[in-house]
């Protein structure tokens, strides 16, 4: 994405819209939201943007189509006055306008807006459907009117609780060639796609270009979503395989020494997920997204916290099986191959293992060895995970952050206060527990395929899995789009 700016007549054949409208209706966050840019200045404060900028969307390093973010109008009504007073050439009445006012700073806004209208752009005008039609509204939607260009209205609720959206599209009739409710704070991409449909159908000239940008907009997604699944298998495989060890002998304090070991191991985990989280958001074109993670989100719980494992649903049974979270979901492997555990050192390492853990003898170790190669002296070490809850952890987290990733549209800005609707608060539980016992089939052979013992794994299994992580991604992302329904 880049700003640069207005596209000139001509301009290849990149579509080109002028988002337009009233102070602080919603346009930067509507053009921040059509184009995936976090970075675009939205405030709750009138007057906010002062001059066009236009932002381009590329996929591939190719330009596909530009919105242009503009000043809000400041004086409809002295300027529909001017527009009505118009006897020249309708095709040049923008430029007109302009010449006229250029050098008056009372119709600077006005000039400026208009701008890139006069080069070629089609116009969105975004209104607030939460509030009543007003005379100022309506010379605007005047002005446009006699602008004669290609226009487009759509409709952005700033507060759910009021809706004027009939009023508003009773007048839009008169001056728009198509309607659209647009939520800036809730399209996910289904809805841009059907925005994208209906821009279509405001000039017949424009359609070839605008299938083509739908089509580049899809393959876009469906690339997303290939590498969202690739990096969520990929982080899963790496998790459950993963595991740290250390030597031991006489002086080492086997308490001391499975703690570091656990914290080693804990602090890893946690960064395969971090930077398979970073992945996604980066995918998603999100930069802004560190900070505004729901407060009622899971994620906002270690990864090795019980909380975690309760709110992911997991039953009681499941969690006793689980035992104590830190000892009791990592293997703990200690290697007597080369002089054996003295009697004390294993009742203490015993003593601070949870139910559940595994604890291997040295003759498993050697034949684990890669090459057979024999760790000389006691080990001990901490992973794989032996538990195959731990999958189903790993996967409704990556899951859920990819929802919350996918819901939230790139314009939206508040989300300190945002409130979860039911739907989200269904989220909770993991989507792990809504699995069907096929799907759960697919994940047990998978967790034993890299966590067992076989040196050829089962790649079968690991596409079976990888499969399934497209399809709940899929799932999610049309549930969001249900969602995302004004
Ligand atoms: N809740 C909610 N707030 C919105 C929505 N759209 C915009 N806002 C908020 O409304 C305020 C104005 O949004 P902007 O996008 O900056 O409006 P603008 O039309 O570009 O404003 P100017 O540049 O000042 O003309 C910001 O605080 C936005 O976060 C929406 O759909 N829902
Ligand atoms: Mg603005």
């Amino acid at each position: 994405m880049t700003s640069d700016r207005m596209a000139a007549p001509g301009h290849g054949t990149v579509p080109e819209f002028a988002v337009l409208g009233h102070p602080n209706e919603g346009k930067s966050s509507v053009v921040s939201t059509l184009t995936e840019d976090d970075q675009i200045r939205v405030s709750p404060f009138p007057g906010e943007t002062t001059v066009c900028r236009t932002y381009t969307v590329k996929i591939d390093g190719r330009d596909i189509i530009r919105f242009v973010d503009t000043p809000g109008f400041q004086v409809p009504r002295q300027t529909l006055a001017w527009f009505r007073s118009y006897e020249g050439d309708a095709g040049h009445i923008l430029d007109r306008f302009i010449q006229a006012h250029k050098s008056d700073p009372f119709f600077a806004d006005e000039c400026e807006l208009f701008a890139p209208v006069a080069r070629g752009a089609g116009i969105i005008y975004v209104v607030n459907g939460s509030r009543p039609v007003r005379n100022d509204d309506l010379a605007e939607m005047e002005i446009l009117r006699l602008t004669g260009r290609p226009r487009m209205a759509i409709i952005n609720a700033k507060h759910m609780e009021k809706d004027y959206t009939r009023a508003w599209r009773q007048e839009f009739g008169r001056y728009f060639n198509a309607v659209r409710v647009f939520n800036s704070n809730t399209a996910g991409f289904y809805e841009r796609i059907r925005m994208l449909e209906s821009l279509k159908s405001i000039d017949q000239e424009w359609e070839p270009a605008l299938i083509r940008v739908i089509q580049a907009f899809e393959q876009e997604w469906e690339k997303r979503n290939r590498l969202a699944c690739a990096y969520i298998s990929h982080a899963i495989e790496k998790s459950l395989t993963f595991s740290v060890s250390t030597g031991m002998d006489d002086t080492t304090d086997p308490v001391t020494a499975k703690e570091n070991l656990s914290t080693t191991y804990k602090k890893n985990l946690r960064d395969i997920e971090k930077t398979m989280f970073h992945h996604i958001r980066s995918l998603f074109k999100h930069k802004e997204y560190e900070v505004h993670l729901p407060e009622y989100s899971v994620l906002q719980h270690d990864l090795f916290a019980r909380k975690t494992w309760d709110l992911l649903g997991l039953t009681g049974t499941q969690l006793a099986a689980a035992g104590a979270l830190v000892g009791g979901t990592m293997g703990v492997m200690i290697d007597t191959a080369a002089h054996g555990l003295s009697f004390g050192m294993f009742t203490a390492i015993g003593g601070i293992l949870g139910a559940g853990s595994a604890m291997m003898g040295g003759r498993r170790m050697a034949e684990q060895s890669p090459a057979g190669i024999r760790l000389g002296g006691d080990r001990l070490q901490v992973g794989p995970n032996k538990n195959l809850q731990f999958l189903y952890i790993l996967l409704d987290r990556a899951l859920i952050y990819y929802a919350h990733i996918i819901a939230r549209p790139h314009g939206r800005r508040d989300m300190k206060n945002f409130q979860p609707g039911q739907a989200d608060k269904e989220k909770k539980l993991g989507f792990s527990t809504r699995m069907t016992p096929g799907q759960r089939q697919i994940c047990a052979r998978y967790f034993k395929s890299v966590t067992g013992r076989k040196l050829v794994r089962d790649k079968k299994a690991a596409l079976a899995f990888a499969v399934l992580v497209q399809t709940l991604l899929e799932d999610i992302a049309k549930q969001t789009d249900k969602n995302g329904q004004p």
